[in-house]
């Protein structure tokens, strides 16, 4: 019985999702963080999930999800449960920009994305040329996004360049994130 209720009671890891337009990267990125490989990919059906450990020894599932437009409407049916939403920018595809802004603006009007720590990953930093990480929160601060907290940091998920800092500040989002759920269930309880 003991056995079973502790079975019953052990925390779940917290759920991270990974959104983004198609070619972001954001599958290089999931396979860059588990193997520390630059692994070739094909574009998401669906979606790839891995288990993964911050550097302070977070345990977190990071669900990477298809971003071809024809996918995009199935986005919402991922988003319950999260901890914490990353939305990957090609750093190289200005030309996409406004689509991309568009999209993660579609996703946090979705209700469950109240209150969800947002990390902005402008990644390919590596290109020459690329737009600095900046540059793009600028393009990007309009409309729901300018009314929330969110982080923005650059990286590269085919050179590692940024990856260990994106992990740490995954850490920080997620650990805040679940003490302000619990002092909100504190007070519903109250
Ligand atoms: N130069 C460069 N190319 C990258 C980087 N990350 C990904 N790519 C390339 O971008 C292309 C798309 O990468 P994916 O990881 O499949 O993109 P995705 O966001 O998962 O795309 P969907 O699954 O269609 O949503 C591939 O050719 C990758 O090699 C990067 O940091 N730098
Ligand atoms: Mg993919």
């Amino acid at each position: 019985m003991g056995k079973l209720i502790s079975k019953g009671q052990r925390k779940r890891d917290a759920r991270v999702v990974m959104l983004g337009l198609d070619l972001a990267g954001k599958s290089t990125l999931l396979y860059k963080l588990k193997s520390g490989q630059a692994v070739e990919t094909c574009p998401t059906v669906g979606f790839n999930v891995e288990s993964l450990q911050t550097p302070c020894g977070v345990s977190f599932t990071l669900w990477d999800i298809g971003g071809q437009g024809s996918l995009r409407a199935s986005w919402p049916d991922y988003l319950e449960d999260t901890s914490t939403l990353i939305f990957v920018l090609d750093s190289t595809d200005t030309a996409r920009l406004p689509e991309a802004a568009a999209a993660l603006e579609d996703a946090l009007s979705h209700p469950s994305m109240a209150g969800i720590p947002i990390l902005l990953l402008a990644n390919k930093q590596e290109v020459p040329g690329a737009l600095a990480p900046a540059e793009l929160g600028e393009k990007l601060c309009w409309g729901q996004l300018a009314r929330r907290r969110w982080v923005l940091r650059g990286c590269s998920a085919h050179t590692g360049q940024g990856l260990q800092e994106v992990l740490a500040i995954l850490g920080l989002l997620i650990c805040r994130y679940k003490l302000q759920a619990m002092e909100a269930s504190k007070g519903l309880m109250m």
